[in-house]
């Protein structure tokens, strides 16, 4: 890749960092969670990144990690999402950030990763124009804060997975009339916070780069009937466009905004969205990626709860697509289907529809790793996963595309969102279970070794 690149590895707060309330931390939503979907899952140790933070910024100089993409934990800067500052988790900031600069790690910091505070949620959560305030003065404390050491900032982590999953991943509580209309105008007011944190961001830290980072899976037609293929442009009109245009355009996607007005799903502006909406624009778009989706015309026996790519999350919608299997894909150890090769054309695709750099901030394969005598994690499968995927993003970049950073999911093992800490990401294992926390030891598995390898090789592989 081109000199500087930002080859990194990234985590979330709320899935790494543990000490749920140490230190004057505020409760989050997924702090008040008390149901996930596979059982117990425990947010509240994690990794407990939050204690050994400066062993593990060690292990990601050892390596060899130019960049390091983390989320700030709202509920520690500000306690109950909109009032006084919390000096103690502002400070566990700036030593994560010193310490990573101090190892010549660029710090690459997302602003909120699925963890509203509860307290926003109480009051109506996204569903309130308060929370778009509170987040703006939220973006202006960390801009003042850390500015003068943070050059890479990401605004909103999969702003499209919370609208799309949202009861799933508890954006709107269950038993809501209309989570589905409820869900679109908070997704409108998440982007007129995004919108005016961008405009802040220039405005303060004129050198700073600011983005989002939603969630782009590269969508097929299930065959070349002219039907799945329009299916299939509305599913990514709907999915990833509606996001990036709005992100990059200020203007909402003309595909995905009919389809709003087809089922009265449409926001209602206030006074000034248009404005703050057009005003901002990102200095490049970050995105996540793992998998592909596979999409057909709906059916006609209005049964269109089909396929999921990932995310263990059915696709489809009656009336206006319908997810299937793709035949010419694997799936993984959790039925991901796992595609290399669109990730090659997500690049392009975003690249064309933008002219902005992109920086890919997850990619990453979930498995069950073994820890063996030894102390030694054989996980070639991810090795390979790894491999296939950059050698189609270095196809991306001879193609034309500008990328400037690949920060895999994930730098050491976290809780998984949907599926506990038996789901592993990490290039470092940690040694926990469910119930069993043992010392929580990190351990290098044979991915890091090899990852290793890439970074000094500048991605040779
Ligand atoms: C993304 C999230 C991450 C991470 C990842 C893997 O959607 O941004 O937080 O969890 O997916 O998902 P999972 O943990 O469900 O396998």
């Amino acid at each position: 890749m081109r000199p500087g690149f930002l080859w990194g590895a990234s985590t979330s707060a709320y899935q790494v960092e543990g000490a749920w309330d140490a230190d004057g931390k505020g409760l989050s939503v997924q702090d008040a969670r008390t149901e996930f979907p596979e059982g117990t899952t425990d947010f509240r140790v994690a990794s407990d990144h939050y204690h050994r933070y400066a062993e593990d910024v060690a292990l990601f100089a050892e390596l060899g990690l130019k960049a390091y993409r983390f989320s700030i934990a709202w509920t520690r800067i500000v306690p109950d999402g909109d009032g006084e500052p919390n000096p103690a988790g502002i400070d566990f900031y700036h030593r994560l950030i010193d310490e990573l600069l101090a190892h010549g790690i660029e710090p690459i910091v997302t602003m909120y990763h699925f963890d509203l505070p509860q307290a926003l949620q109480e009051k109506g959560g996204w569903g309130s124009r308060a929370t778009v305030d509170a987040f703006v003065r939220y973006a202006g404390l960390l801009f003042r804060e850390y500015g003068s050491k943070v050059r890479y900032w990401l605004t909103i982590n999969e702003q499209n997975m919370m609208i799309l999953h949202g009861t799933a991943l508890g954006l709107v509580p269950a038993g809501s009339a209309n989570p589905q209309r409820e869900l679109y105008q908070h997704n409108h007011h998440m982007l007129v916070a995004q919108a005016r944190a961008m405009a802040l961001c220039h405005e303060l830290l004129p050198t700073a780069r600011i983005g989002p980072a939603p969630n782009i899976a590269c969508v097929y037609p299930a065959s070349s009937a002219p039907e799945d293929v329009v299916a299939a442009a509305d599913f990514a009109a709907i999915r990833n466009w509606l996001y990036l245009d709005v992100a990059v355009h200020g203007r909402y996607n003309p595909t995905a905004w009919a389809y709003l007005a087809e089922h009265g799903l449409t926001p209602q502006f206030a006074e000034g969205d248009q404005a703050a909406l057009a005003a901002a624009r990102p200095d490049f778009i970050a995105f996540n990626y793992y998998a592909s989706h596979t999409v057909a015309a709906p059916s006609d026996d209005g049964d269109d709860i089909g396929h999921t790519g990932d995310q263990q999350i059915a696709v489809g919608e009656s009336g206006v697509y319908r997810g299937t299997k793709n035949p010419h894909l694997k799936t993984n150890a959790f039925g991901w289907e796992v595609d290399p090769v669109g990730f090659r054309t997500t690049f392009r695709e975003i690249y064309d529809r933008y002219r902005l750099p992109l920086m890919v901030t997850e990619n990453g394969l979930g498995a069950f790793d073994a820890l063996e005598d030894g102390d030694v994690v054989h996980d070639q499968y991810r090795i390979e996963y790894f491999s296939d995927h950059i050698r189609e993003m270095q196809h991306a970049a001879a193609d034309g595309v500008d990328i400037i950073g690949y920060c895999p999911w994930s730098a050491v093992d976290l809780v998984s969102t949907h599926q506990g800490v038996s789901k592993r990401y990490g290039f470092v294992y940690v040694d926990r279970d469910e119930f069993d926390l043992r010392e929580l030891r990190r351990i290098r598995k044979d991915s890091f070794h090899w990852y290793q390898q890439v970074i000094a090789r500048n991605g040779v592989l």
